[in-house]
């Protein structure tokens, strides 16, 4: 573990730090049920503004190894709802870009193949690149091609000696992800074809600071994306931000922004920078009172659960995902008061959670057991996990929403 004393867009040394969320395991470092548990490593989280381009990021760096090749169980194609908004993008692209075989398709983190597979499907040649060892071989083995590597300068200049271009590069929640931010935007660059269209998506910093979203501040995002933080990257690397889109309900505000090598800005991007400038994110204040609601939500959550479980009720919780891991610990939501997390990611079940050891074991669980109370950890996917549940909900069961502020539903 490293202590980021600079910028890691700009190079700033002007970091000013306004969380402080004491230190917490890894998010995705499921533990194995025979571990010794003694010796579960934890790490110091907090956050920081940058003065000089408006970057929100973490204050210390886990190498990207330890997380995304040792530990990482993600597998993007467990949400019906992402695997819709990706194809809904693919097709957007393969019509707006006139794609066909003659054409290349690169995605960076391409997980499991969910979103390229729809171009495979449609005949245009792609490059999925992403170095976790799961996720890239059940791509290969869905028909992706796949480099199991990290993304950056060196291979994009690899590529492109192997006379490779990419028509459209996607990059979807990896920008976050990478120790080397300019390596990263390079690589993208580089590799770009000269009328091509990098797009990428990302939780909006602005969404995370307006609905409390702090669970998904973790080792893994290195990272909080503004459209200015944004802008300023892109330029730096003779890119430019050209448009911008927003999803609400993907993982509590997602934008997909748009890059390419010459200006075609929209207004759409002259409105979010103004807006975003006026919300005072450009500034610490937007940010100055983030530490108090934060804890408030861990507290609220907590006495909720305890009330709850001393009138008897018994409490599990839905989604082992990275942003449960870091609820759980932070509103020290023990074994005591949540007995176990459901999760349809076989890869999950069987472990346990990092740091407060909930076993994770498959929803068919919950009609079997019928806990009075489920804490939806993955409250990203609120309405999809709510519809799945309606035979528990009509047996008398109820979820307990976390953030923006705790609510019991329905
Ligand atoms: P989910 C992920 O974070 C991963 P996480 C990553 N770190 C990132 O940047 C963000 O997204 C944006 C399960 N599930 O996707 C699947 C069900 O069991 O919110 C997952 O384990 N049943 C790259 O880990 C978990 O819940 C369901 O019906 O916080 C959700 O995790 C659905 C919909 C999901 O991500
Ligand atoms: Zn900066």
């Amino acid at each position: 573990m490293t202590a980021v004393t600079a910028c890691r867009s700009c190079g700033g040394t002007d970091l000013q730090r306004f969380l402080d969320l004491g230190t917490t395991p890894l998010p995705d470092a499921l533990v194995d049920p025979g571990a010794d548990l003694s010796q579960e490593e934890r790490f110091p989280l907090g956050v920081a503004f940058c003065p000089s381009c408006s970057l929100v990021q973490l204050t210390e760096e886990v190498s990207a190894e330890k997380m995304f090749v040792d530990n990482y169980h993600y597998y993007s194609s467990f949400s019906d709802h992402l695997l819709k908004h990706s194809r809904e993008h693919a097709l957007g692209l393969l019509r707006s870009r006139g794609l066909g075989p003659d054409s290349l398709v690169v995605e960076v983190a391409s997980n499991d193949g969910y979103l390229l597979r729809n171009f495979v499907e449609a005949g245009v040649p792609v490059l999925g690149v992403d170095p976790s060892p799961g996720p890239a071989a059940a791509a290969v083995e869905a028909g992706v091609p796949t480099l199991r590597e990290f993304f950056g300068i060196d291979l994009a200049r690899r590529l492109v000696t192997e006379g490779k271009r990419a028509d459209v590069i996607i990059a979807n929640n990896v920008m976050a992800h990478v120790p080397d931010l300019n390596g990263f935007v390079a690589g993208m660059k580089h590799l770009l074809a000269d009328d091509g269209l990098i797009t990428v998506e990302n939780p909006y910093v602005r969404d995370l600071v307006d609905h409390c979203e702090f669970d998904t501040i973790y080792h893994e995002h290195f990272c909080y994306f503004s459209c200015t933080a944004v802008d300023a990257l892109a330029r730096r690397h003779g890119l430019w931000l050209n448009d911008v889109e927003y999803f609400p309900d993907l993982h509590g505000g997602t934008l997909r922004w748009h890059l390419g090598h010459h200006d075609r800005r929209t207004d759409t991007v002259r409105a979010y920078l103004r807006e975003e400038a006026e919300r005072g994110l450009t500034e610490l204040s937007a940010y100055a009172d983030f530490a108090d609601r934060v804890r408030r939500v861990c507290t609220d959550l907590a006495t909720l659960i305890r009330e709850r479980r001393a009138a008897g009720r018994t409490v599990a919780a839905y989604g082992a995902a990275a942003k449960g891991a870091m609820l759980l610990n932070h509103a020290g939501l023990g074994t005591d008061l949540v007995e176990y997390v459901v999760d349809r990611n076989p890869h999950k079940q069987g472990k346990l959670m990092p740091g407060t050891h909930q076993p994770v074991r498959p929803p068919e669980v919950l009609l079997e057991e019928q806990p009075d109370d489920v804490l939806l950890l993955a409250w990203n996917f609120r309405d999809e996990i709510l519809a799945q549940q309606a035979e528990y909900i009509a047996r008398g069961g109820r979820f307990i929403v976390p953030v923006p502020s705790p609510e019991v539903v329905p």
